[in-house]
């Protein structure tokens, strides 16, 4: 049976799914959009932009990446953010590969100290961006 291109199968295809994470505003989004080549994630440059996780596929000849962007990881205190964080992390045990993107230029140690531990442990590799 053959294949249309748009869904290859076949030995040596890989698909999986890889969570973008960070703390809010460090260009989650706008990576992803980058990554797909359009946009299909809301970016602004005002924190709290990503509310719920945004899935975008992307597909290659020998390979089909599902990656979800998440909403920024912060120690958040009202019961709304404390919820969207929740989504954030909680994406992190539903994906193979995890993607943590760090503004160079301005750490965040709440956000890293929240990431790293709900990380830790886990077997899954992880790519510091
Ligand atoms: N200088 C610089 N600005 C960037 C870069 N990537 C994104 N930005 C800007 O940073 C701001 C935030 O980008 P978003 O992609 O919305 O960030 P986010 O991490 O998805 O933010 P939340 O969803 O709110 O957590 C926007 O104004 C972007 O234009 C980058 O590599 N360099
Ligand atoms: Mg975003």
């Amino acid at each position: 049976m053959t294949h249309p291109p748009f869904m290859p199968t076949g030995p040596g295809f890989k698909s999986g799914y890889v969570a973008i994470v960070g703390a809010p505003n460090v260009g989650k989004s706008t990576l992803l959009n980058r990554v797909l080549g359009q946009k299909i994630s809301i970016t602004s440059n005002k924190p709290q932009t990503t509310r719920n996780r945004i899935l975008g596929v992307l597909h290659r000849p020998q390979a089909q990446l599902v990656f979800l962007d998440t909403p920024g990881v912060h120690k958040a205190s009202d019961p709304l953010n404390v919820r969207i964080v929740e989504t954030a992390l909680s994406s992190l045990e539903e994906v193979d590969v995890i993607v943590v993107l760090i503004d160079a230029a301005r750490s965040d140690a709440a956000s890293e100290g929240l990431m790293v531990k709900k990380i830790k442990g886990g077997k899954k590799p992880v790519v510091l961006r």
